[in-house]
């Protein structure tokens, strides 16, 4: 049985700018990856049960910044800057920030990773190069279906099926379906957590 674990005890500690500032406690991380406006911060929130630990950026790509919250002295969410979101600068077009490739490369004691994607859309290019990493290292990881209150149950199972098809992988995965709207999903994300960190 996976421990318990208290989500609503929850402490910011603080974010980081480059890989070498994030902390060094060897505490497990379960990091969010996902496109900018998926809908990570919301996901803090939602699974803290907090309006704003996590600040919900208005202008999309813009958290450039690690941040690190702190679960029941257990764990940390740590959520990554979002990738793939093209408005500022060439640059920024660009896939994954150094920041991102740097971090899920790095020595970190990641547990796993929460890969975050709308449930209404396809996923980028970027999604599936990031999906296709996550397998090749073996990261363990959980598909997380964000907005699932833009649909209808029927349609939110039809979404699910195609995703998991351009994704390449098993029609049987098991997935979690979130709603920040709607406060829906999270226990079951919870309890996936829960194994992920037994693991
Ligand atoms: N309808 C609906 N909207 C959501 C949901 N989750 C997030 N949003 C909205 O989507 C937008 C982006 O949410 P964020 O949580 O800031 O997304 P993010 O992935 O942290 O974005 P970046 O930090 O820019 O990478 C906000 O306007 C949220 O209110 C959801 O479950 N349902
Ligand atoms: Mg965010």
């Amino acid at each position: 049985m996976p421990q318990e674990i208290n989500f609503n005890n929850v402490e910011y500690k603080g974010l980081a700018t480059n890989v070498n500032q994030a902390p060094q406690t060897g505490l497990p991380e379960i990091v969010l990856a996902g496109r900018s406006n998926v809908g990570k911060s919301s996901l803090v929130n939602g699974l803290c049960q907090r309006k704003n630990i996590a600040r919900i950026s208005q202008t999309p790509g813009k958290t450039q910044a690690v941040l690190y919250f702190l679960i029941d002295h257990q764990f940390y969410l740590t959520d990554l800057p979002g990738y793939g979101y093209a408005r500022t600068s060439k640059q920024s077009k660009s896939k994954f920030s150094n920041l991102v490739d740097n971090y899920l490369t790095a020595d970190r004691p990641i547990k796993g990773v929460l890969h975050l994607l709308d449930i209404r859309h396809k996923p980028s290019a970027d999604d599936r190069i990031m999906n296709h990493w996550l397998t090749e290292q073996g990261i363990p990881y959980i598909i997380v279906l964000t907005k699932a209150d833009k649909l209808s149950r029927a349609q939110m199972h039809v979404k699910k099926m195609d995703i998991l098809r351009e994704l390449g992988l098993p029609q049987d995965l098991e997935v979690a379906m979130v709603s920040n709207t709607k406060k829906t999903g999270y226990e079951l994300l919870k309890e996936q957590i829960g194994i992920l960190l037994e693991l």
